[in-house]
Parts: structure tokens; sequence; C-alpha cells
């Protein structure tokens, strides 16, 4: 499997599935998860609605809709709450079935944001190592995950972090 950094807008990725960072509620938000329901349409807050939510450390699957990636794939970060209340384990949930998610739909590249880096308040420098080691160790069909990152400081700590794994 390739395992890449870019800086960018999750959104416009060309690839098979995108990762939306969602709330438990499925049905919007802010950060990334508003931005992929604004470029996906209405119709995907449609389909949101008869999924039950999602809870934490799992994964959703729903059509792309106008979005170029033909799905997207629903999980929900942990909140930080200061490493001690099993946010690691949690992130790393939503990382394995995500890619769970992708093997059923036969989705071979896959796109993530830095899943709960933002509203959610995870620390980038500790949630990286987390991402990049999940992905690494995962059994999993997809040949190609993208972290696609958008601001400079995530960008710099997942490459920084996928390059020192290339060392070891
Ligand atoms: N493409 C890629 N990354 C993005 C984009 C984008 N278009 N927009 C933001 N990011 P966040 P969370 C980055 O807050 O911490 C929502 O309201 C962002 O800069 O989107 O898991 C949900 O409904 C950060 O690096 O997700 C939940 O309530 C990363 O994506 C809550 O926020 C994650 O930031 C989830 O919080």
């Amino acid at each position: 499997m390739a395992i890449e950094a870019v800086r960018g807008d999750i959104t416009v990725e060309r690839v098979d599935a995108v990762v939306n960072a969602a709330n438990t509620s499925l049905l919007g938000g802010a950060g990334v998860d508003g931005a992929i329901h604004a470029a996906a349409g209405p119709e995907l807050l449609e389909y949101c609605r008869g999924l039950g939510g999602c809870a934490v450390g799992e994964a959703k699957l729903t059509p792309g809709f106008e979005l170029p990636a033909r799905w997207i794939i629903h999980t929900v970060g942990p909140k930080w709450r200061g490493g001690q209340e099993g946010e690691p384990d949690l992130l790393a949930s939503c990382y394995r079935e995500s890619l769970a998610r992708a093997d059923e739909a036969g989705a071979e590249s896959v796109a993530f944001p830095s899943i709960s880096t933002g509203i959610y308040g995870y620390p980038v420098a500790q949630a990286a190592p987390v991402a990049v080691r999940t992905v690494q160790i995962t059994s999993t069909n997809v040949r190609l995950v993208r972290f696609v990152c958008f601001d400079d400081k995530t960008f710099d700590t997942y490459r920084l972090e996928l390059q020192s794994n290339q060392r070891t």
C-alpha cells in the first residue's frame, strides 16, 4: 500500500472514497463535515437521515453524490479529553473501520482528513502517529491512502510522521 500526505481540500480529491470526520448524528456540521455536505449536495443529508447516526470509532458508507469520489465514508472521531479516556484507541478504530467500509465498497484509493484534530481538539502531534500506524498495520485491499491536510501545520506533521516511519 502507498501512503502519502498532501496539502489540500478533500472535497476535490479524485479517489474512490473520501472519509468525512463527522459527528454521531451524521447530519452535518462545520469543518470538513460542512465542506463535504456542501460539495456533495442535499441528497447526502437526505441519505444520512436514514442511517440512524454513527457511534464514536465506527464508520458508515454513503454514495459520493456530487463529489468526484464515488463513496463517502463517515466516521466519528473522539473528542480530546486529555488523552486518558480511550482517545487513541477510538481514533485508531476510526481509521480501521473506515478501511473496512472501503473494502466492502471495493474502494482501492481512500483520502482521509486529519480526524478529530479540528473542532474535536485532538493534538495533531499525537493524532498523526496513530493515524499513520493504524493505516500501516491494518489488513486491507486499499492500495492508496492519502492524508489530505487542510493547513501547513497538519501537513508538516503528517509528512514528517510518514518520513520517520519509512526510516524505521
Ligand atoms: N479538506 C480537508 N481537511 C479539512 C477540510 C477540507 N475541506 N476542512 C477542514 N479540514 P474538523 P473534527 C481539516 O473540525 O476535529 C464537525 O462539526 C481541519 O483543518 O473538520 O473531527 C463535525 O460535524 C482539521 O485539520 O473535524 C463534528 O461535530 C481536520 O480537517 C466535528 O466537527 C479535522 O477538523 C468533528 O471535529
